[in-house]
């Protein structure tokens, strides 16, 4: 697909800031569709759109509406895939089908890389990426966010991933494909609800500029993909993987007692973890995406504006 093709929409103020060579940051619409219940989920989009304003850098959020691929959407759009039922879970298989028949659909951190990158956007922010399963060793379940980060040069900002995943399989796997992965004042991969899960990084930094000045070089070397910046959740949210940690497994084990596989497995974990915190999740789910969008602006602005 051509970036200027006609069947992308983007909204005025990305297709002004794309023109004026402005900070841009693209935010996924998975988290909106099947991560966070309505209506919490139409507060968290405008308030993650706003952050990434107040930061320096103009929101693109990234969905297929009608088959419409958008970049940037209004609080109307946001609503609307909110609410609607029935919204496709979008990764690099889905957009053909999705777009070709008219229907709707939310873009996951791999959807969303793909679409940033043919807009020309750098810079991306979400809170936890896909990754291996527990159990891939037999259900071959890895997302495809991870084979996307090694293959399209947009710097993901994330609080690294749930522990619903099998976290070090998942490290050994973007080392394998290749992907830098840098902590955002860590030394260690950040597990989502928690700052800490034993994994060692080989980088960390403490700027935003820190960020663009790799980010440029890897694209100076001639390097394809992605970077993952991970960026803890701040201490004050944070619950602690002892207690985490006990929730996740009961999650892990009502979905293999009602076979719950491929598309629906994220989505069916991450709503059975809600349930079971009693919302308690959502208050660091939410304050950890913002703490991305924040980092995720800053680093747009720096890119937008360093010489290397
Ligand atoms: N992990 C989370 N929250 C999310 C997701 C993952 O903690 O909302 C979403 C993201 O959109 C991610 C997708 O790209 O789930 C991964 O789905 P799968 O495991 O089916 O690849
Ligand atoms: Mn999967």
């Amino acid at each position: 697909m051509k970036r200027n093709s006609t069947i992308i929409h983007y909204h005025p103020s990305v297709a002004k800031a794309l023109k004026t060579k402005k900070p841009i940051l693209a935010l996924e619409s998975t988290i909106i569709s099947h991560g966070v219940p309505y209506p919490n989920n139409v507060k968290m989009a405008l308030r993650l759109q706003e952050i990434a304003l107040d930061h320096g850098a103009v929101p693109a959020t990234i969905a297929i509406i009608k088959g419409k691929l958008h970049i940037g959407l209004t609080p109307r759009e946001i609503e609307y895939l909110a609410k609607t039922k029935g919204v496709l879970k979008v990764s690099r298989p889905d957009f053909a089908t999705c777009m070709a028949l008219d229907l709707d659909g939310a873009t996951t951190v791999a959807g969303t890389m793909i679409a940033a990158d043919m807009a020309n956007i750098k810079v991306f922010a979400t809170g936890g990426i896909g990754g291996v399963h527990r159990g891939a060793e037999d259900s071959f379940d890895i997302s495809a966010d991870l084979t996307e980060l090694s293959q399209t040069p947009v710097v993901v900002v994330s609080a690294g991933a749930k522990a619903i995943l099998d976290l070090p399989k998942t490290i050994e796997y973007l080392e394998t494909q290749g992907v830098p992965i840098i902590g955002y004042n860590t030394e260690e991969f950040p597990a989502f609800y928690s700052r800490s899960s034993g994994i060692r990084l080989y980088h960390k930094v403490t700027s935003a500029a820190q960020i663009a000045k790799i980010y440029k070089t890897h694209l100076k070397l001639g390097f394809n993909s992605g970077i993952l910046v991970a960026n803890p959740i701040p201490a004050k949210y944070e619950i602690p993987s002892s207690e985490i940690g006990k929730i996740i497994n009961i999650a892990v084990k009502e979905s293999k007692k009602h076979l719950v596989a491929k598309k629906d497995l994220t989505p069916f974990l991450l709503s059975k973890i809600l349930e079971l915190t009693k919302g308690r999740s959502l208050a660091s789910n939410l304050k950890l995406v913002e703490n991305n969008v924040m980092i995720g602006a800053q680093i747009a602005v720096q890119i937008a504006k360093e010489k290397v």
